[in-house]
């Protein structure tokens, strides 16, 4: 396979002749090609063959020990102009940014394969798609993206003799942190990542293009590109409303996507169509309503915590081609993780490849994991029982409510009400959270982290939430905006919520208000439940919890909101005023509440 587009042939002589690859594979698709590229990676060890009885056609890898989650303080934004990439974004110029980088690809194919990824985000043709192609010398990576995106013949034919593309770069080079670097160059729609093989920094279509270089197309162009998970609910009547959830890594999108109803809701007959775990790109049609798609086609889940209890429809999912990535192998060549299903194995070989038996410590006392806590499964959506039936639908779903939440042990109730989108809007834009294993840091430390989107918006973040702000004008109606917590704990530390399927009873809420249908009260952070609007059948849980839950600390919120006058001054005369005067506003309902 070759390409008649004269621009993209040109452009990968151009890196093959800095990386200096042995030999250059065109990726077509097919399932011939998937079982070629399997059986050389097989007798390399870049990956392991799965019990192909128990899990046929699933794969086991695992990435270097320091190469196991997205590395942020090594992810660039190169614009000519350091105001470009904001407050928020690591900043380069992109001619430092292509020299750094070079230096380090130069060469560094030499024995391998350069393989020619084209893939598309998005159905093949939608007005909402785009096309990328990205070169790479890890099997690993083709093999991902084959699940994650739409690749081969039919792209290529889509884009033609001259269509646009982005240009993605990808080489593992010798994998040292100190020679890695993750850069967008927005102004030429490129990305350069090397000397990485973890998810996020080498599936080059999804955090690199679907949200940092999208998120730029989209404020140009006059559309969203966020990293939230897409869901419908469908009532017996069959009226199916869909919804939007941004939360920040590893806060709950993918179980949230795919949740069952708990049995107290069962005699409701509600149904779950699940559409997309990680990305939405949204945009008006010409209804005047926000409409989306999920620019992806796999999962790329994290797996531990994921069980037949937590969510039944994601083990369901992984039973089959899928790629399971630095979890714990059973000697029967099956998988598992902590928090997985089934007995904890007596041995096996954990995401390090060591020896491990349950309870083992390291030198300082502390147990050895079995899996890494951010170890993943790459798997086909189309498999996920509660897949959305309008995946391949070209103008997606319509978004009747979006909803912002991370993990607060303390401060946020479990669910509340903007009060109007900019309202909404200013509550995404002071969202924080604990942090997670999902990228390299101190676990638990809470930062803001706006919309879900700190790591992955691509240009400068007061022009992002101006970008929210305008769109919401634009739009003839908007959807209503929510936050929700799950992650709320008593003084012990332990959850006050259940939360996996008993979210539910939440969206319940959620789609009621939406059609003005709930009961609420009002505070100064918006509309929270009464006690009675919520449907607790069969749910075992206090009132007291409940209303621990819903509660709010006027204290806390003092400084909170201290803090985020703190932090809108990091986006100095760029932060746009109407998020001031909410701010104003917030203080104003708190002066005068009780
Ligand atoms: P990324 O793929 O990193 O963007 O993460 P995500 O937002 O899709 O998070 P995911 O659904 O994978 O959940 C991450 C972790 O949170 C898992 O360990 C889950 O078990 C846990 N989790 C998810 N939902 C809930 C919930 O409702 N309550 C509690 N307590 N934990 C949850
Ligand atoms: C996230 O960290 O938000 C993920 C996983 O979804 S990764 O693709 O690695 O970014
Ligand atoms: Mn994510």
């Amino acid at each position: 396979m070759t390409s008649k587009h004269r621009k993209l042939a040109e452009w990968v002589k151009d890196m093959a002749r800095m990386c200096q690859p042995d030999h250059i594979v065109w990726i077509d698709g097919s399932e011939e090609e998937k079982k070629r590229l399997e059986k050389e990676a097989f007798a390399s060890g870049e990956l392991i063959q799965l019990n192909q009885n128990k899990l046929p056609g699933c794969v086991y890898h695992r990435t270097a020990q320091n190469d196991v989650a997205r590395t942020e303080h090594l992810t660039f934004i190169c614009t000519s102009k350091k105001s470009d990439a904001g407050p928020t974004n690591n900043w380069m110029t992109p001619r430092q940014g292509y020299a750094k980088a070079r230096a380090i690809f130069k060469n560094s194919m030499r024995g391998r394969t350069m393989y020619v990824i084209p893939f598309s985000m998005g159905p093949v043709g939608s007005p909402f798609s785009k096309i990328g192609v990205e070169l790479t010398d890890s099997i690993y990576v083709v093999l991902n993206m084959r699940i994650m995106t739409r690749v081969g013949a039919e792209v290529l034919q889509q884009l033609g003799s001259n269509g646009a593309f982005t240009k993605c770069l990808h080489g593992k080079a010798d994998l040292d942190i100190n020679r890695r670097l993750i850069l967008h160059f927005p102004e030429d729609n490129t990305i350069w990542s090397v000397g990485s093989g973890y998810g996020g920094n080498v599936l080059l279509g999804k955090k690199c293009l679907a949200l940092r270089i999208a998120s730029t197309m989209g404020q140009r162009e006059g559309w969203m590109a966020e990293h939230m998970l897409i869901m419908g609910v469908e009532r017996p009547n069959g009226q199916i409303q869909y919804l939007a959830a941004a939360f920040p890594s590893a806060c709950g999108k993918t179980n949230l996507a795919m949740l069952v109803p708990p049995q107290g809701l069962a005699r409701k007959g509600y149904k779950i169509w699940t559409v997309g775990d990680d990305i939405a790109w949204m945009r008006i049609d010409s209804d005047g309503n926000l409409w989306a798609i999920n620019p992806e086609t796999g999962f790329f889940g994290v797996a531990p915590g994921t069980n037949s209890k937590t969510n039944p429809n994601a083990v369901k999912t992984v039973q089959k081609n899928t790629i399971f990535t630095n979890v714990l192998l059973k000697p029967d060549k099956t998988v598992w993780w902590e928090e997985g299903d089934g007995p904890i194995p007596a041995e096996g070989l954990d995401w390090r490849g060591y020896p491990w038996r349950p309870g083992q410590k390291d030198e300082n006392g502390k147990i050895i994991k079995g899996a890494h806590p951010n170890s993943r499964f790459t798997a086909p959506i189309s498999q996920c029982p509660t897949a959305s039936f309008r995946l391949q639908h070209h103008h997606g779903v319509p978004i009747s409510a979006i909803i912002f939440g991370g993990r607060r042990a303390r401060l946020a109730p479990l669910v509340y009400e903007a009060y109007n989108w900019e309202h909404g809007v200013y509550i995404g834009a002071t969202m924080a959270s604990e942090r997670t294993a999902a990228q390299m840091g101190k676990v638990g430390e809470v930062r803001r982290d706006p919309m879900a989107m700190l790591p992955f918006c691509g240009y400068h973040m007061g022009d992002y939430f101006k970008h929210w702000l305008h769109m919401g004008k634009a739009m003839k109606k908007q959807p209503k905006i929510f936050h929700v917590n799950w992650f709320r704990q008593d003084q012990s530390g332990k959850f006050l919520w259940p939360g996996y399927g008993e979210n539910l009873r939440i969206l319940e809420w959620i789609l009621a208000r939406c059609e003005n249908t709930a009961e609420a009260s009002k505070t100064p952070l918006g509309y929270v439940p009464t006690l009675r609007s919520l449907d607790m059948t069969g749910l075992d849980l206090s009132k007291q919890n409940l209303q621990e839950l819903l509660s709010i600390d006027e204290e806390a919120w003092k400084q909170e909101m201290d803090d985020h006058e703190s932090f809108f001054k990091l986006f100095g005369n760029r932060l746009p005023k109407e998020l001031r005067s909410q701010l104003a506003k917030l203080r104003r309902r708190f002066s005068t509440w009780k």
